[in-house]
């Protein structure tokens, strides 16, 4: 692991001393969607400064996520000679059109298999492929026909593929099922005889839960550094968790799963998820008190988890899980919101909960998009940075984590209303328009 670990990092520097050229067959990046925001967060403070919130609640919190989150320094070792000094933050970003769909959609990820295409997912329920920036007129996967995507937050919400795709062709998908109306299903597909098209005869349903109301349903699927299949659910939906799902551990709902797919034929239960010994707890459990976790995702190089936990009325939120967790983390709904206490409103016992290293209130957005640490080779000024948004505000910040302090910032208004960000295998980022219109995300002098 650290072998593999020290070859990244090695990737990763010879990539940065790479950059001036790799940056300049690029096209210039003279399309930004807008101008940067107005300095109304304040860059070199941590996050948990820019709200309003009791200061019982937000002080020891502080304090011990900046110790959680200071980098762990057994996973660098062997360290380079000189290790070269963080960019400067903030960085200036600006987003380039790549492509627009006709249709809406949710994701967009790749294969993990060297062939360089993109794959979009369209909220009906196809799987398109851009390959060489133009998409391919046929759809990779049409399973429009099994899903309902009536409501805002449902259809085809995510695909992930497996870590030997190249090898196996299994991927999984995670869907609201006009079967159950609406319920939740987690599928596997298998590619089939052209690259480019799924044989939707191979699916198998590996989970399918009920869903008592249309929106929150979570919807993303990530592999982790550990080969297991991380799915997170939304807590249900209607408002204030009214059945208290997020906190119960005998139902899906509200939580983050994990199960091992590795073998033929359903899922196994990873020998050291969290809640194995919990009497009455469903074993796939991995993580709970989560409010809707419409996108997470995990730091490539480091294995870190970001989770952005989609808020009530009053905040949106960020979680950070460091690589090394065990799981078992209870991300606070619906005890708090943000930092601040829900339910109830005052005087919550927050003991034992994992408060967001980074919350914003309702005065600049109203529905936190998480992204991904930036890990690719173009823009070095963006190595390291964390970069997510708002569906509502359209603001993109970045936040990274510098000799244990958290560094955020408001990088841009981008004008999208941002379903998802996406990750190409090189590790170049991408912001999606819900309305079906990809950007690339860039750094600008
Ligand atoms: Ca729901
Ligand atoms: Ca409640
Ligand atoms: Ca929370």
């Amino acid at each position: 692991m650290r072998t593999l670990l020290f070859s990244l990092l090695l990737l990763a520097l010879s990539a940065c001393a790479g950059s001036t050229t790799s940056q300049g067959s690029l096209p210039p990046a003279t399309a930004p969607v807008s101008r940067p925001p107005a300095a109304t967060a304040t860059p070199d403070l941590p996050p948990t400064a820019q709200i309003a919130t009791p200061a019982a609640t937000a002080t020891p919190t502080a304090g011990a996520l900046m110790a959680e989150a200071t980098p762990t320094k057994a996973r660098a070792t062997p360290p380079p000679a000189t290790p070269p000094p963080p960019p400067p933050f903030p960085p200036r970003i600006a987003l380039q059109p790549l492509l627009t769909l006709p249709d809406p959609i949710t994701y967009l990820t790749h294969a993990g298999d060297g062939s360089g295409r993109l794959f979009v997912v369209e909220k009906q329920g196809r799987v398109r492929i851009i390959a060489g920036e133009a998409l391919l007129p046929t759809p990779f996967l049409d399973i429009s026909g099994l899903v309902l995507a009536r409501g805002s937050e449902q259809g085809l919400l995510s695909i992930a593929f497996a870590p030997d795709y190249p090898s196996s062709g299994q991927f999984y998908v995670n869907y609201t099922a006009r079967a159950g109306d609406g319920a939740t299903v987690i599928a596997r597909y298998r590619v089939s005889a052209d690259p480019n098209r799924a044989d939707p005869a191979t699916a198998e349903v590996l989970l399918q839960f009920d869903q008592p109301a249309p929106n929150h349903n979570g919807g993303q699927l990530q592999f982790g550094p550990d080969g297991f299949l991380y799915i997170g659910t939304g807590d249900g939906g209607s408002a204030d968790d009214p059945w208290d799902n997020a906190e119960n551990l005998a139902v899906w709902l509200g939580k983050m799963l994990r199960i091992d797919v590795s073998r033929p034929g359903g899922y196994a239960i990873p020998a050291d998820n969290p809640f194995l010994a919990r009497a009455g707890a469903l074993p796939e459990l991995w993580a709970y008190g989560l409010r809707n976790p419409w996108r997470f995702s995990f730091d490539r190089l480091t294995g870190d988890l970001y989770i952005a936990d989609v808020g009530q009325n009053r905040f949106e939120e960020v979680n950070f899980q460091p690589a090394h967790s065990t799981g078992g983390e209870h991300y606070g709904w619906d005890t708090t919101e943000g930092l601040s206490c829900f339910e109830p409103r005052a005087g919550c016992n927050t003991a034992g909960i994992s408060l967001p290293f980074f919350a914003y209130g309702h005065d600049q957005g109203c529905s936190v998009t998480g992204g991904y640490v930036y890990r690719g080779a173009r823009y070095p000024d963006l190595a390291g940075v964390y970069l997510f948004g708002d569906f509502c505000s359209s603001r993109i910040w970045g936040a990274r984590a510098q000799a244990g302090v958290w560094q955020s910032a408001a990088l841009l208004d981008s004008g999208v209303n941002i379903a998802s960000f996406g990750e190409d295998e090189a590790g170049e980022l991408y912001v999606l328009d819900l309305n079906g219109s990809i950007y690339r995300l860039l750094a600008v002098e």
